[in-house]
């Protein structure tokens, strides 16, 4: 039987305009919109048949949408962990819960600070970022609890945006495409490597999903290079959550049951 693949998504927080910011200013952020946005990306979830399974909303919490920072989920076990801006820390007892149904969960503490958004697993390797977000003590600790289960932990240094999948996510098992700008293409070694448009340096954030690319419609030019690679791409609208500095990998957690 074909597992099933469930997204954990959260909804958009009344109070998202108070979002964290580190490399963008702030900008009026149309609430309405960016929960439309949301439901958009739900729905592109639901028709690449993925169960999308919300955790209860978190009104007082700004970036609670961005629920991939709360936690890293594998095959065989969750970490939840203890992400780099304090006010985001009250995020991750609801996914805790609820992740719990579905996974043996272990969790990271202090000095430890870790951001969902600097992991990118492939395979058996998952590499984290060291970002303002996620330290050293983290880096050796996600080593030291997932070395048992077989994965290897590989830092990687970046900089310029605020997250490893800023600069970098998987499009295919054996694909990246990446911000060279940001981060090094040979921090991947054996990868075959799509390069974003010089003009859309955000666009290296995509949601691999069921042998498609999750990716934002506003970034056409690196569209374009996915689908000449032969990539099948779902373009979801989100320029508004965007300016909360959040993209389409951060709007869920996605595991297989
Ligand atoms: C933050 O700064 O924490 C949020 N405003 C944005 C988080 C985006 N998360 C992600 O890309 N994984």
């Amino acid at each position: 039987m074909t597992p099933e693949l469930i997204a954990l998504t959260r909804p958009v927080s009344a109070s998202i305009a108070e979002c964290e910011l580190t490399h963008l200013s702030r900008a009026p952020i149309d609430v309405v919109r960016a929960a439309a946005q949301h439901s958009a990306y739900e729905a592109a979830l639901r028709l690449l048949r993925v169960s999308v399974i919300q955790v209860g909303a978190a009104p007082e919490l700004p970036d609670a949408v961005f629920i991939e920072d709360t936690a890293i989920v594998l095959d065989e076990v969750a970490v939840i962990t203890r992400p780099g801006a304090d006010i985001r820390r009250r995020e991750t007892d609801a996914v805790a819960e609820v992740l719990s149904e579905y996974r043996t969960v272990l969790a990271l503490d202090a000095p430890a600070t870790l951001d969902g958004g600097d992991v990118l697993t492939m395979g058996r390797t998952i590499y984290v970022g060291r970002s303002g977000r996620t330290n050293d003590e983290a880096i050796a600790r996600v080593g030291a609890m997932l070395g048992p289960y077989g994965y290897r932990v590989v830092a990687v240094d970046f900089a310029g945006c605020l997250h490893l999948k800023s600069a970098v996510t998987a499009v295919a098992y054996d694909v990246v495409l990446l911000n060279p700008a940001w981060v090094r293409a040979s921090a991947f070694p054996g990868y075959e490597i799509i390069h974003v448009d010089p003009s859309e340096p955000h666009a290296a954030n995509g949601l691999r999903v069921a042998g498609a690319v999750v990716f934002p419609e506003h970034f056409p030019l690196t569209r374009t290079r996915l689908e000449g690679r032969g990539l099948h791409v779902v373009t979801v609208p989100c320029d508004e959550l965007a300016k909360a500095e959040g993209a389409v990998t951060c709007c869920c957690l996605l595991f297989s049951v």
